[in-house]
Parts: structure tokens; sequence; C-alpha cells
């Protein structure tokens, strides 16, 4: 029994759906409060609904890409489709710490003997083929949900965060379906870096999808690089988050890059709970790729509480990090032999590039560069050396208040129900209910007419957003009580979103 029939009535009004199948739905016996001279029959006085409360929607790429050009019907294109599921699934030392954010809650639906079999059983619903989650306690994961997930059949990659923090991020994928080509483990406490002393991480996965018929692989599709992370709470910080994700942003951008040498295009998939809400400047940088942030309040930077009373707040100005970290403002590493990460790889991926934007970038700066050689000859403005004027002042070139990256990245979902005005939530609990938690992932290109003509190359690369599962509007999840309740076991609620690649690119 879900709530009261006052609050079930009041989600009647809301998006409630009374049909479909979803399994960790609850039946309701919902004695209706007809008199007993109802008009309608009796039986239906007494009736066994299932409360469907979030339902997947089919998306018919209507905002990505056109298809790619048509092959004979004889030839089907090999495709490939997958789920993603991206979860913070609440862990048990940061929910008694606390404590005041769950009042709202009974007691039963927050202990962790009550809220893990939930969990498990949400995962068994949707069998997604890659799992990514965040505060996951480390006693939790291996005593309890290591054992489980392995039994279904993921290998899963855990980053429990630096300090005396006791939760991390797991990325597990299904054996079945993708093999490992490298994994990195990120670490964004840095002892030197008085910004970077904050305990949070993060997991990048390179893999490759698969098809198996038995223990033989039959095909293989292009490399996909899987990441997640937990970024800083602090809604004051957003210096910090940026830096944070500054970090995640150049691993990617390096194993992206490294497939590019090989001549392999690297899809991304990019998720995890970012504690920044949609469109705000954090977010921004994601999706558009660049971020001005000369002067930006920190705490606007997240967008999660607006603090603009306060006359004393932080402001960010560049460069946003010391050189130190490595990571130049375009998200990438500049010192590319020695990457900040922990690397273990089981194909060892090319490291040395050697002339990558980064190496390029640092001889632009470089004395010797400008000499020119004496048998060099003189193309006026190719070979000349007279310096671009910007480079008068190579401080605020080399520091251009804006940062940027080269990952092409779609949010999964759109933050809204969609056809209303309803902001969707990710998170709910006594203090806050928003979206901080996102998929991202790198979308099919469009084409343009002379693409076409020249093979379509680009349209089979990238992925196809195929469909997700629901979110709620606020008011859906306060008609249960909020959040953790019966139904839903975390404080947040799981991202599923499903993809399709080309296995062999045409
Ligand atoms: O919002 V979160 O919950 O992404 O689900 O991430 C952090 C918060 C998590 C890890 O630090 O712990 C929660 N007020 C509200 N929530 C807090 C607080 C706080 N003061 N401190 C930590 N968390």
């Amino acid at each position: 029994m879900i709530g009261s029939a006052q609050s079930l009535e009041r989600s009647m009004i809301g998006s409630l759906i009374f049909y479909g199948l979803y399994p960790l739905t609850r039946f309701i016996n919902c004695v209706t409060a007809f008199p007993s001279m109802s008009y309608y029959p009796h039986s239906l006085e007494r009736e066994t609904f299932e409360v469907v409360w979030r339902v997947w929607e089919e998306l018919s790429e209507t905002h990505t890409a056109p298809e790619p050009l048509q092959r004979p019907p004889s030839e089907p294109r090999p495709l490939f489709d997958f789920t993603v599921m991206s979860y913070n699934i609440l862990a048990q030392d940061l929910l008694e710490a606390n404590q005041e954010l769950y009042t709202n809650c009974p007691l039963g639906v927050l202990s962790w003997d009550y809220r893990f079999p939930n969990l498990t059983q949400e995962f068994k619903k949707w069998e997604p083929d890659i799992l990514c989650l965040q505060e996951v306690q480390e006693n939790h994961f291996t005593e309890q949900l290591h054992p489980v997930l392995r039994d279904m059949g993921y290998t899963c990659v855990y980053k429990r965060r630096t300090g005396t923090k006791t939760d991390g991020c797991v990325i597990c994928y299904r054996g079945d379906r993708f093999s490992q080509v490298s994994e990195s483990l990120l670490e964004f406490y840095r002892p030197e870096c008085e910004l970077l002393d904050r305990d949070n991480v993060g997991i990048v996965l390179l893999l490759q999808p698969i098809i198996t018929q038995g223990s033989e692989v039959t095909a293989k599709g292009p490399p996909l690089c899987v990441a997640t992370t937990h970024l800083l709470f602090n809604t004051r910080r957003g210096d910090v988050k940026l830096t944070q994700l500054a970090m995640l942003l150049a691993e990617i951008d390096y194993i992206v890059r490294n497939c590019k040498v090989k001549g392999e295009h690297c899809n991304v998939v990019l998720c995890g709970d970012f504690n920044a809400l949609p469109n705000m400047p954090l977010y921004q940088l994601i999706t558009t790729r660049q971020l001005y942030y000369h002067g930006l309040p920190a705490w606007m930077i997240s967008g999660q509480e607006d603090l603009s009373y306060n006359v004393h707040h932080r402001r960010v100005f560049a460069p946003l990090w010391p050189s130190t970290v490595g990571i130049d403002d375009n998200c990438q590493y500049t010192t590319v032999n020695e990457p900040k990460s922990q690397i273990t790889s089981t194909q060892s991926p090319e490291r040395n590039l050697q002339y990558n934007h980064g190496f390029l970038r640092r001889l632009r700066f470089c004395e010797a560069a400008c000499v020119r050689p004496q048998d060099l000859e003189l193309i006026p403005g190719v070979t000349d050396n007279t310096p671009d004027p910007e480079d008068k002042h190579p401080y605020t070139t080399r520091f251009r208040q804006t940062i940027s990256h080269y990952l092409n990245l779609r949010s999964a979902y759109g933050h809204f129900i969609p056809g209303t005005d309803r902001a969707e939530v990710t998170t709910l609990h006594s203090e806050v209910g928003a979206t901080v938690d996102y998929i991202f992932y790198s979308p099919r290109l469009g084409i343009s007419g002379a693409d076409q003509k020249g093979g379509g190359q680009r349209q089979s690369q990238g992925l196809k957003l195929l469909g997700r599962l629901s979110l709620l509007p606020e008011e859906d999840l306060w008609s249960m009580n909020g959040l953790p309740n019966e139904m839903f076991p975390s404080d947040h609620l799981s991202l599923l979103a499903k993809f399709q690649l080309d296995l062999n690119p045409v």
C-alpha cells in the first residue's frame, strides 16, 4: 500500500498511468469511496490496479540525425542496441550522516536491509547492458552488490572516494556484450592544489561491443568510452566542480584521440551525478563545448542554490585552475606522457602521441620554435615569422577566460516531462527536488549534402537514442512521501537510456 487514499488520488490527477507492466510497482487495493447505492457494480468497489509510475518512452529520433543512406534490402545493416543505467543509490553512511533530509520517510524504508533487495530488483527488471552507480558504499559493494551483479553476468570496476569517505562509483558491463580495452580510475584530489582538496572520483572505461555465439566472438563494434562520476556536492564551489569535470573530460578526450589515431571513431557515454542543474554553466560546458567563466559567481556554476544575496560570494577568474593540474583550457592533458590517472590497460592503448594538440600548443609559445631556419622559403603570411597580434600577449591568449572541449555530447533526457512545462527530477529529499543526474552521449552526426555524396562515412558513427525510462515530476514523488519510499529505494531515480550503434560503419 503506497501512501494514503488521498495521496493516491492526488497522484492520479498527475501523470499516473494505470496500465502496462512495471514490476517495481506495488499492487494497490484501491478502496473506492462509493456509497453502497453506487451506480457502479459492486465488483468495482474493490479493484486491484497496478500503478505504473515510470513508463518506457520510445523515441523517434526526430531530434537526432537523418537515417543513413539506404542499403539494398538484401544487405541489412548490422546494428547493436544496448542500454545504459545511471543511478545514485544513496550510500547508507551518507543517509545516516544527513538524517534530517529524510524525516518525511517512514524509518523502515531507510534501512539498507530494505533498500538493497529493492535495488537488485530494479537491476534485474531492466538488466541494463551497462550499469553506472554512484554512492556505492565499499562494504555493501564487496559483500552484497558485487556478488549479485557478478551472478547476473556483469564485470564491475569499482573506485572508492579518497580520504575517509566510504562510498564510490562503479561501472558494470555485461561480459557477453562488451570486452574491456582499458580502465582509468580518476582521483580528483591533489594534495599540492588548494582547489582540488575534495575526495571525488571518476571511472573511464574503454569497451568494445561484441557479438558472441557460445564462447566465440562473431562480430565486434567500434570502441565505446563509458565514464561515470559523482562531482562535489558543495553548492558554493562551482569552481571545484568545473575543474573536476575538466579532469574527467581530459581523460575521455585522451581515449577518444587514441582511437582516432588508429582510425577508429570512439562513441562516448558520460553519466552520473554532476550536482549541477540543467542549463547552468557546468551543464552548458558539457553540451555546448564552451564556457566563458571569467567573473562568474562560483555558486552560479551549478545553480543548485541562489546565493546572490551573499555579498561576499566567491567569484571565478582566469586561469580557473593552476597549470600543475596538467590540463589546458581545452580540457586536454598538457603532459601527454604522464596522464594523471591510474591506468591499467588490458590492451595497452597507444599513449605516446607525439604531435597532439597540447604538444603543438606548447610549441607555439616556445622561443626556439620562433627561430627562422635559414633556407626556409619566405611565403608572406605563411612562413614569415611575423607574430600574430594575439601572440603579443601569450598569457591572455593561453588563459582565454573560456574553457572548451572537443567532445560532442547530448543529454538523453530533456529535463521536462514530455509535452508539459513540469520539470523532471532525478533527486528529491526534504531540501531539494531537482535534476542533477544525467546520461550524456555522443549523438549520430547530422550530414550535409556534400557528406552524403562523399560516401557517408560520418553518418553511421555516433549513437542513436532509441528510448528512455521516463522520470517523474516533483509532485508525483511527494505523493509517495518523497524519496526513498517503498517503491524507489534511493533519494535519486535511476536513469535508463537505450542506444543503437552500427557495428560496421559503412
Ligand atoms: O546531492 V547528492 O547528496 O549528489 O545525492 O551528493 C552529496 C549529497 C553526497 C556526497 O557528498 O552527500 C549528500 N546537504 C545535503 N546533502 C548532502 C550534504 C548536505 N550538507 N552533505 C552531503 N550530502
